[in-house]
Protein backbone atom coordinates (compact mmCIF):
# COMPACT_ATOMS: atom_id res chain seq x y z
CA UNK A 1 0.00 0.00 0.00
CA UNK A 2 1.11 3.39 -1.18
CA UNK A 3 1.73 5.75 1.91
CA UNK A 4 -1.12 8.12 2.21
CA UNK A 5 -1.17 12.17 3.92
CA UNK A 6 -4.41 11.36 5.46
CA UNK A 7 -6.47 8.63 5.80
CA UNK A 8 -10.18 9.47 7.16
CA UNK A 9 -11.88 7.37 9.48
CA UNK A 10 -15.76 8.06 9.19
CA UNK A 11 -17.69 6.71 12.53
CA UNK A 12 -21.28 5.21 11.62
CA UNK A 13 -22.46 3.17 14.05
CA UNK A 14 -23.97 4.80 16.83
CA UNK A 15 -27.36 3.65 17.54
CA UNK A 16 -29.43 7.01 16.85
CA UNK A 17 -31.77 6.20 19.28
CA UNK A 18 -33.53 9.64 19.36
CA UNK A 19 -34.18 9.35 15.60
CA UNK A 20 -36.86 6.25 17.02
CA UNK A 21 -39.07 4.30 14.48
CA UNK A 22 -36.80 5.96 12.01
CA UNK A 23 -33.67 4.25 12.63
CA UNK A 24 -35.31 0.49 14.16
CA UNK A 25 -33.71 -1.39 11.34
CA UNK A 26 -31.49 1.07 9.87
CA UNK A 27 -27.83 3.04 10.90
CA UNK A 28 -28.61 6.46 11.07
CA UNK A 29 -26.18 7.59 8.56
CA UNK A 30 -28.61 6.08 5.72
CA UNK A 31 -31.60 7.70 6.67
CA UNK A 32 -33.12 9.43 4.00
CA UNK A 33 -32.45 13.39 3.84
CA UNK A 34 -33.12 15.88 1.21
CA UNK A 35 -35.32 14.40 -1.35
CA UNK A 36 -32.66 12.62 -2.93
CA UNK A 37 -30.18 11.25 -0.25
CA UNK A 38 -29.25 9.68 2.44
CA UNK A 39 -27.49 11.59 5.01
CA UNK A 40 -23.86 9.88 4.73
CA UNK A 41 -23.53 11.02 1.22
CA UNK A 42 -22.86 14.63 2.35
CA UNK A 43 -19.33 13.43 4.46
CA UNK A 44 -18.42 10.99 1.60
CA UNK A 45 -18.63 13.55 -1.06
CA UNK A 46 -17.29 16.18 0.97
CA UNK A 47 -14.11 13.22 1.17
CA UNK A 48 -14.53 13.11 -2.87
CA UNK A 49 -14.28 16.90 -3.19
CA UNK A 50 -11.11 17.48 -0.35
CA UNK A 51 -9.03 15.02 -2.30
CA UNK A 52 -9.35 12.37 0.23
CA UNK A 53 -9.16 8.82 -1.35
CA UNK A 54 -8.94 6.32 1.70
CA UNK A 55 -11.94 6.06 4.04
CA UNK A 56 -12.27 3.79 6.51
CA UNK A 57 -16.33 3.32 7.24
CA UNK A 58 -16.58 2.20 10.94
CA UNK A 59 -20.09 0.57 11.36
CA UNK A 60 -21.76 -1.54 14.09
CA UNK A 61 -25.61 -0.66 14.74
CA UNK A 62 -27.77 -2.24 11.80
CA UNK A 63 -25.11 -2.08 9.08
CA UNK A 64 -26.90 -4.29 6.67
CA UNK A 65 -28.80 -1.50 4.82
CA UNK A 66 -25.91 0.66 5.12
CA UNK A 67 -23.21 -1.30 3.77
CA UNK A 68 -25.68 -2.36 0.82
CA UNK A 69 -25.88 1.21 0.35
CA UNK A 70 -21.98 1.84 0.59
CA UNK A 71 -21.38 -1.20 -2.13
CA UNK A 72 -17.76 -0.44 -2.77
CA UNK A 73 -18.06 3.38 -3.00
CA UNK A 74 -18.40 3.71 -6.47
CA UNK A 75 -20.51 6.49 -5.77
CA UNK A 76 -17.97 8.64 -4.35
CA UNK A 77 -15.08 7.55 -6.45
CA UNK A 78 -13.89 5.65 -3.56
CA UNK A 79 -13.69 2.44 -5.45
CA UNK A 80 -9.65 2.16 -6.07
CA UNK A 81 -7.27 -0.04 -5.54
CA UNK A 82 -4.54 1.84 -3.86
CA UNK A 83 -7.12 2.97 -0.55
CA UNK A 84 -10.69 3.85 -1.80
CA UNK A 85 -13.35 2.60 0.97
CA UNK A 86 -12.90 -0.38 3.35
CA UNK A 87 -16.02 -1.00 5.65
CA UNK A 88 -15.07 -2.05 9.20
CA UNK A 89 -16.98 -3.83 11.40
CA UNK A 90 -16.24 -5.34 14.45
CA UNK A 91 -14.75 -8.73 14.21
CA UNK A 92 -13.46 -11.52 15.59
CA UNK A 93 -9.82 -11.38 16.11
CA UNK A 94 -7.12 -13.66 17.38
CA UNK A 95 -7.55 -12.60 21.21
CA UNK A 96 -11.80 -12.73 20.70
CA UNK A 97 -13.93 -10.09 19.09
CA UNK A 98 -15.38 -7.27 21.01
CA UNK A 99 -18.09 -4.90 20.05
CA UNK A 100 -17.05 -1.30 20.05
CA UNK A 101 -17.50 0.58 23.24
CA UNK A 102 -16.94 4.12 22.17
CA UNK A 103 -15.98 6.38 18.81
CA UNK A 104 -11.92 5.86 20.30
CA UNK A 105 -11.76 2.29 20.54
CA UNK A 106 -13.61 1.87 17.28
CA UNK A 107 -10.77 3.55 15.79
CA UNK A 108 -8.57 1.63 18.70
CA UNK A 109 -9.48 -1.60 17.16
CA UNK A 110 -8.79 -0.09 13.59
CA UNK A 111 -5.21 0.74 13.77
CA UNK A 112 -3.81 -1.71 12.11
CA UNK A 113 -6.15 -0.73 8.88
CA UNK A 114 -4.78 2.99 9.60
CA UNK A 115 -1.24 1.97 9.78
CA UNK A 116 -1.09 0.24 6.42
CA UNK A 117 -1.28 3.60 4.92
CA UNK A 118 1.26 4.77 7.57
CA UNK A 119 -0.49 8.80 7.09
CA UNK A 120 0.82 11.66 8.52
CA UNK A 121 -2.80 12.26 9.60
CA UNK A 122 -5.69 11.33 10.39
CA UNK A 123 -9.60 12.74 9.73
CA UNK A 124 -12.09 11.65 12.22
CA UNK A 125 -15.52 12.21 10.97
CA UNK A 126 -19.06 11.15 11.52
CA UNK A 127 -22.10 9.97 9.46
CA UNK A 128 -24.49 12.06 10.56
CA UNK A 129 -24.11 15.72 9.65
CA UNK A 130 -25.29 17.38 6.77
CA UNK A 131 -22.81 20.12 5.51
CA UNK A 132 -20.40 20.73 2.74
CA UNK A 133 -16.35 21.01 4.07
CA UNK A 134 -12.77 21.23 2.43
CA UNK A 135 -11.25 19.00 5.07
CA UNK A 136 -8.45 19.85 2.93
CA UNK A 137 -8.34 23.47 4.36
CA UNK A 138 -8.65 21.98 7.46
CA UNK A 139 -5.95 20.09 7.10
CA UNK A 140 -3.91 23.38 6.09
CA UNK A 141 -4.85 25.08 9.14
CA UNK A 142 -3.64 22.17 11.31
CA UNK A 143 -0.34 22.30 9.34
CA UNK A 144 -0.01 25.32 9.97
CA UNK A 145 -0.69 26.22 13.71
CA UNK A 146 1.37 22.92 14.10
CA UNK A 147 -1.19 21.76 16.39
CA UNK A 148 -1.82 17.75 17.46
CA UNK A 149 -4.93 18.24 16.79
CA UNK A 150 -7.61 20.51 15.39
CA UNK A 151 -11.39 20.12 16.06
CA UNK A 152 -13.55 21.96 13.68
CA UNK A 153 -15.88 24.31 15.19
CA UNK A 154 -19.35 26.17 14.95
CA UNK A 155 -20.89 28.48 16.92
CA UNK A 156 -24.19 27.41 17.88
CA UNK A 157 -28.06 28.41 19.47
CA UNK A 158 -27.12 28.69 23.32
CA UNK A 159 -30.05 26.79 23.34
CA UNK A 160 -28.38 23.95 21.23
CA UNK A 161 -25.11 24.19 23.03
CA UNK A 162 -25.65 21.26 25.66
CA UNK A 163 -26.43 18.55 22.56
CA UNK A 164 -22.77 19.09 21.78
CA UNK A 165 -18.72 18.90 23.20
CA UNK A 166 -18.26 22.83 23.63
CA UNK A 167 -14.87 24.32 23.68
CA UNK A 168 -13.18 28.06 24.82
CA UNK A 169 -10.66 29.30 22.27
CA UNK A 170 -8.47 32.21 22.67
CA UNK A 171 -7.44 34.55 20.33
CA UNK A 172 -4.95 32.54 18.29
CA UNK A 173 -7.47 29.53 17.57
CA UNK A 174 -6.22 27.48 20.68
CA UNK A 175 -8.68 25.59 22.51
CA UNK A 176 -8.15 26.23 26.32
CA UNK A 177 -11.05 24.61 27.57
CA UNK A 178 -13.79 21.56 26.73
CA UNK A 179 -16.37 20.18 27.88
CA UNK A 180 -18.21 17.34 26.21
CA UNK A 181 -22.44 18.40 26.37
CA UNK A 182 -22.28 20.37 29.55
CA UNK A 183 -25.45 20.89 31.45
CA UNK A 184 -24.49 24.33 31.65
CA UNK A 185 -22.55 25.17 28.88
CA UNK A 186 -20.29 28.35 28.98
CA UNK A 187 -19.17 28.59 25.47
CA UNK A 188 -21.39 28.19 22.28
CA UNK A 189 -18.53 27.16 20.34
CA UNK A 190 -19.92 23.40 19.63
CA UNK A 191 -17.33 20.84 18.35
CA UNK A 192 -18.21 19.32 15.05
CA UNK A 193 -17.03 16.27 15.62
CA UNK A 194 -14.39 16.67 12.87
CA UNK A 195 -10.80 16.03 13.72
CA UNK A 196 -7.61 16.11 13.02
CA UNK A 197 -4.60 14.04 14.85
CA UNK A 198 -1.52 13.85 13.62
CA UNK A 199 -1.21 9.82 13.16
CA UNK A 200 1.67 8.97 15.96
CA UNK A 201 0.24 11.40 18.68
CA UNK A 202 -2.74 9.69 18.22
CA UNK A 203 -2.30 6.29 18.39
CA UNK A 204 -0.37 7.04 21.29
CA UNK A 205 -3.48 8.11 23.27
CA UNK A 206 -5.63 5.27 21.60
CA UNK A 207 -3.11 2.73 23.34
CA UNK A 208 -3.31 4.40 26.55
CA UNK A 209 -6.60 5.04 26.90
CA UNK A 210 -7.31 1.41 26.41
CA UNK A 211 -5.44 0.43 29.15
CA UNK A 212 -7.44 3.03 31.73
CA UNK A 213 -10.19 1.00 32.97
CA UNK A 214 -12.37 3.93 34.07
CA UNK A 215 -12.28 5.11 30.63
CA UNK A 216 -15.36 5.17 28.42
CA UNK A 217 -12.48 5.41 25.38
CA UNK A 218 -14.99 8.29 23.78
CA UNK A 219 -12.74 11.25 21.68
CA UNK A 220 -15.64 13.86 23.35
CA UNK A 221 -15.36 12.09 26.80
CA UNK A 222 -11.91 10.88 27.15
CA UNK A 223 -9.46 11.28 24.42
CA UNK A 224 -9.53 15.05 23.91
CA UNK A 225 -9.63 16.14 27.78
CA UNK A 226 -6.64 13.84 28.52
CA UNK A 227 -4.77 15.75 25.54
CA UNK A 228 -5.89 19.31 26.70
CA UNK A 229 -4.97 17.91 30.07
CA UNK A 230 -1.30 17.11 29.41
CA UNK A 231 -0.70 20.04 27.89
CA UNK A 232 -0.81 19.38 23.67
CA UNK A 233 -1.67 22.22 21.34
CA UNK A 234 -5.11 21.21 20.47
CA UNK A 235 -6.31 23.99 17.72
CA UNK A 236 -9.84 25.37 16.61
CA UNK A 237 -10.53 25.73 12.83
CA UNK A 238 -14.02 27.92 12.68
CA UNK A 239 -16.09 26.45 9.90
CA UNK A 240 -18.72 29.48 8.90
CA UNK A 241 -21.23 27.15 6.42
CA UNK A 242 -23.72 25.37 6.74
CA UNK A 243 -23.73 22.46 9.14
CA UNK A 244 -26.43 20.92 11.67
CA UNK A 245 -26.22 17.07 13.42
CA UNK A 246 -29.74 15.51 12.29
CA UNK A 247 -29.69 13.08 15.33
CA UNK A 248 -32.94 14.51 16.72
CA UNK A 249 -36.39 14.13 15.14
CA UNK A 250 -36.92 17.87 15.65
CA UNK A 251 -33.68 18.21 13.93
CA UNK A 252 -33.84 15.69 10.82
CA UNK A 253 -37.06 17.43 10.11
CA UNK A 254 -35.98 21.50 10.41
CA UNK A 255 -32.67 20.53 7.90
CA UNK A 256 -35.23 19.32 5.16
CA UNK A 257 -37.07 22.31 5.90
CA UNK A 258 -34.03 24.30 5.43
CA UNK A 259 -34.00 23.43 2.01
CA UNK A 260 -37.58 25.00 0.99
CA UNK A 261 -36.34 28.35 2.06
CA UNK A 262 -35.95 30.98 -0.52
CA UNK A 263 -32.39 30.87 -0.98
CA UNK A 264 -30.92 27.62 0.83
CA UNK A 265 -28.02 28.29 3.38
CA UNK A 266 -27.26 24.99 1.99
CA UNK A 267 -26.87 24.86 -2.25
CA UNK A 268 -27.34 21.47 -3.02
CA UNK A 269 -27.10 23.09 -7.12
CA UNK A 270 -23.72 23.97 -6.52
CA UNK A 271 -22.03 22.41 -9.29
CA UNK A 272 -18.73 22.72 -7.94
CA UNK A 273 -19.83 20.50 -4.92
CA UNK A 274 -22.16 18.20 -5.83
CA UNK A 275 -23.67 15.74 -3.25
CA UNK A 276 -22.74 12.31 -4.89
CA UNK A 277 -25.38 9.76 -4.11
CA UNK A 278 -26.86 6.41 -5.57
CA UNK A 279 -29.80 6.72 -8.16
CA UNK A 280 -32.79 4.81 -7.56
CA UNK A 281 -33.66 4.82 -11.20
CA UNK A 282 -37.75 5.82 -11.38
CA UNK A 283 -39.45 7.39 -14.22
CA UNK A 284 -39.64 10.80 -13.97
CA UNK A 285 -42.60 12.37 -11.77
CA UNK A 286 -45.88 12.92 -12.85
CA UNK A 287 -48.13 15.26 -11.37
CA UNK A 288 -51.93 14.94 -12.61
CA UNK A 289 -53.48 17.86 -14.02
CA UNK A 290 -55.89 19.03 -10.11
CA UNK A 291 -52.20 18.65 -8.34
CA UNK A 292 -50.94 21.74 -6.43
CA UNK A 293 -47.21 21.72 -5.86
CA UNK A 294 -45.69 25.08 -3.92
CA UNK A 295 -42.16 25.33 -2.10
CA UNK A 296 -41.32 21.98 -2.84
CA UNK A 297 -39.07 19.20 -3.35
CA UNK A 298 -40.90 16.14 -5.58
CA UNK A 299 -38.21 13.18 -6.45
CA UNK A 300 -38.48 10.96 -9.63
CA UNK A 301 -40.97 7.73 -9.69
CA UNK A 302 -43.75 10.02 -7.56
CA UNK A 303 -47.48 10.41 -8.49
CA UNK A 304 -49.26 13.43 -7.39
CA UNK A 305 -52.45 13.96 -7.43
CA UNK A 306 -53.08 15.94 -4.01
CA UNK A 307 -51.86 19.08 -2.84
CA UNK A 308 -47.65 19.36 -1.62
CA UNK A 309 -46.76 22.64 0.05
CA UNK A 310 -43.56 23.34 1.72
CA UNK A 311 -42.60 19.73 1.77
CA UNK A 312 -40.06 16.60 1.08
CA UNK A 313 -41.15 14.08 -1.27
CA UNK A 314 -38.24 10.85 -2.06
CA UNK A 315 -39.19 8.65 -4.92
CA UNK A 316 -42.19 6.94 -5.68
CA UNK A 317 -44.26 8.28 -2.81
CA UNK A 318 -48.44 8.49 -4.63
CA UNK A 319 -50.59 11.39 -3.52
CA UNK A 320 -53.90 10.42 -3.63
CA UNK A 321 -56.43 12.64 -5.15
CA UNK A 322 -57.33 15.61 -2.75
CA UNK A 323 -54.55 14.37 -0.29
CA UNK A 324 -53.11 17.24 1.60
CA UNK A 325 -49.43 17.60 2.72
CA UNK A 326 -47.90 20.23 4.23
CA UNK A 327 -44.21 21.20 5.76
CA UNK A 328 -43.60 17.41 5.78
CA UNK A 329 -40.72 15.23 4.67
CA UNK A 330 -42.25 11.63 3.19
CA UNK A 331 -39.40 8.85 2.31
CA UNK A 332 -39.58 6.51 -0.34
CA UNK A 333 -42.33 4.52 -1.73
CA UNK A 334 -44.98 6.19 0.66
CA UNK A 335 -48.51 5.68 0.08
CA UNK A 336 -51.15 8.37 0.67
CA UNK A 337 -54.90 7.78 0.29
CA UNK A 338 -57.73 10.20 -1.16
CA UNK A 339 -58.25 12.58 0.74
CA UNK A 340 -55.61 12.07 3.51
CA UNK A 341 -53.81 15.07 5.24
CA UNK A 342 -50.48 15.50 6.40
CA UNK A 343 -49.29 17.90 8.59
CA UNK A 344 -45.90 18.95 9.91
CA UNK A 345 -44.65 15.02 10.17
CA UNK A 346 -41.86 12.62 8.38
CA UNK A 347 -43.24 9.59 7.08
CA UNK A 348 -41.02 6.55 7.29
CA UNK A 349 -40.52 4.77 3.96
CA UNK A 350 -43.04 2.46 2.85
CA UNK A 351 -45.72 3.68 5.33
CA UNK A 352 -49.36 3.21 3.98
CA UNK A 353 -51.51 6.37 5.32
CA UNK A 354 -55.09 5.59 4.56
CA UNK A 355 -57.71 6.96 2.60
CA UNK A 356 -59.28 10.41 4.42
CA UNK A 357 -57.12 10.15 7.61
CA UNK A 358 -54.86 12.89 9.41
CA UNK A 359 -51.54 12.92 10.57
CA UNK A 360 -50.19 15.66 12.57
CA UNK A 361 -51.86 18.92 13.66
CA UNK A 362 -51.80 22.30 11.14
CA UNK A 363 -52.31 24.25 14.82
CA UNK A 364 -49.48 23.53 16.91
CA UNK A 365 -45.21 23.07 16.80
CA UNK A 366 -45.31 19.50 17.67
CA UNK A 367 -43.57 17.10 14.56
CA UNK A 368 -45.54 13.62 14.36
CA UNK A 369 -43.45 10.61 12.98
CA UNK A 370 -44.67 7.53 11.37
CA UNK A 371 -42.94 4.52 11.32
CA UNK A 372 -41.03 2.58 7.98
CA UNK A 373 -43.58 0.28 6.21
CA UNK A 374 -46.58 1.32 8.98
CA UNK A 375 -49.82 1.42 8.13
CA UNK A 376 -51.87 4.06 9.28
CA UNK A 377 -55.80 3.65 9.47
CA UNK A 378 -58.45 6.02 11.09
CA UNK A 379 -58.03 4.86 14.69
CA UNK A 380 -53.98 4.59 14.60
CA UNK A 381 -52.10 6.61 17.77
CA UNK A 382 -49.12 8.17 16.42
CA UNK A 383 -45.70 9.51 18.13
CA UNK A 384 -45.75 13.29 18.41
CA UNK A 385 -42.08 14.74 19.54
CA UNK A 386 -42.45 18.03 21.19
CA UNK A 387 -39.90 20.63 20.24
CA UNK A 388 -37.65 21.33 22.86
P1 LIG B 1 -22.30 12.64 19.48
O1 LIG B 1 -22.68 12.68 18.05
O2 LIG B 1 -23.41 12.61 20.46
O3 LIG B 1 -21.27 13.81 19.84
P2 LIG B 1 -21.41 9.91 19.57
O4 LIG B 1 -22.68 9.35 20.01
O5 LIG B 1 -20.17 9.41 20.22
O6 LIG B 1 -21.33 11.43 19.76
O7 LIG B 1 -21.32 9.68 18.00
C1 LIG B 1 -20.35 10.21 17.13
C2 LIG B 1 -20.40 9.47 15.83
O8 LIG B 1 -19.85 8.20 15.98
C3 LIG B 1 -21.79 9.22 15.26
O9 LIG B 1 -21.70 9.35 13.87
C4 LIG B 1 -22.11 7.81 15.62
O10 LIG B 1 -22.92 7.23 14.63
C5 LIG B 1 -20.75 7.19 15.62
N1 LIG B 1 -20.56 6.19 16.64
C6 LIG B 1 -20.92 6.22 17.93
N2 LIG B 1 -20.49 5.13 18.57
C7 LIG B 1 -19.84 4.39 17.66
C8 LIG B 1 -19.17 3.14 17.71
N3 LIG B 1 -19.08 2.48 18.83
N4 LIG B 1 -18.63 2.64 16.57
C9 LIG B 1 -18.69 3.34 15.43
N5 LIG B 1 -19.30 4.54 15.32
C10 LIG B 1 -19.86 5.05 16.42
C11 LIG B 1 -20.07 14.00 19.06
C12 LIG B 1 -18.97 14.62 19.92
C13 LIG B 1 -19.35 16.02 20.37
C14 LIG B 1 -19.70 16.85 19.13
C15 LIG B 1 -20.78 16.16 18.34
C16 LIG B 1 -21.10 16.91 17.06
O11 LIG B 1 -18.69 13.76 21.03
O12 LIG B 1 -18.30 16.64 21.09
O13 LIG B 1 -20.11 18.15 19.53
O14 LIG B 1 -20.38 14.85 17.97
O15 LIG B 1 -22.24 16.36 16.48
P1 LIG C 1 -28.11 8.79 19.89
O1 LIG C 1 -27.23 9.72 20.68
O2 LIG C 1 -29.21 9.43 19.13
O3 LIG C 1 -28.61 7.63 20.65
P2 LIG C 1 -25.66 8.06 18.39
O4 LIG C 1 -25.56 7.56 17.01
O5 LIG C 1 -25.01 9.36 18.65
O6 LIG C 1 -27.22 8.14 18.74
O7 LIG C 1 -25.10 6.92 19.32
C1 LIG C 1 -25.50 6.80 20.64
C2 LIG C 1 -24.69 5.85 21.45
O8 LIG C 1 -25.04 4.48 21.16
C3 LIG C 1 -23.19 5.94 21.24
O9 LIG C 1 -22.62 6.37 22.43
C4 LIG C 1 -22.75 4.54 20.88
O10 LIG C 1 -21.61 4.16 21.58
C5 LIG C 1 -23.90 3.66 21.31
N1 LIG C 1 -24.01 2.50 20.45
C6 LIG C 1 -23.58 2.36 19.20
N2 LIG C 1 -23.86 1.18 18.72
C7 LIG C 1 -24.49 0.49 19.70
C8 LIG C 1 -25.04 -0.81 19.81
N3 LIG C 1 -24.99 -1.66 18.81
N4 LIG C 1 -25.62 -1.18 20.95
C9 LIG C 1 -25.68 -0.32 21.95
N5 LIG C 1 -25.18 0.90 21.92
C10 LIG C 1 -24.60 1.32 20.81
Amino acid sequence: MGRKEMVAMLLAGGEGKRLGVLTKDLAKPAVYFGGKYRIIDFTLSNCAHSGIDTVGVLTQYQPLELNRYLGIGTPWGLDRKDGGMAILPPYVKQKGGVWYTGTANAIYQNMAFIERYNPGYVLVISGDHIYKMDYDLMLQHHKRSGADLTIAGIEVDWKEASRFGVMHVDDEDRITAFEEKPKAPKSNIASMGVYIFSWALLQKYLVYDEANRSSSHDFGKDIIPSMLKDGLHLSAYSFKGYWKDVGTIESLWEANMDLLADEPSLDLADPEWRIYSVSPNRPAQFVSPEAKLSASMVTEGCMIEGSIERSVLFYGVHAGRSSEVSESVVMPNVRIGEGAKIYRAIIGEGAIIEDGVTVGNPDDDSITVVAVGEFVGNDHMLLEVEPS
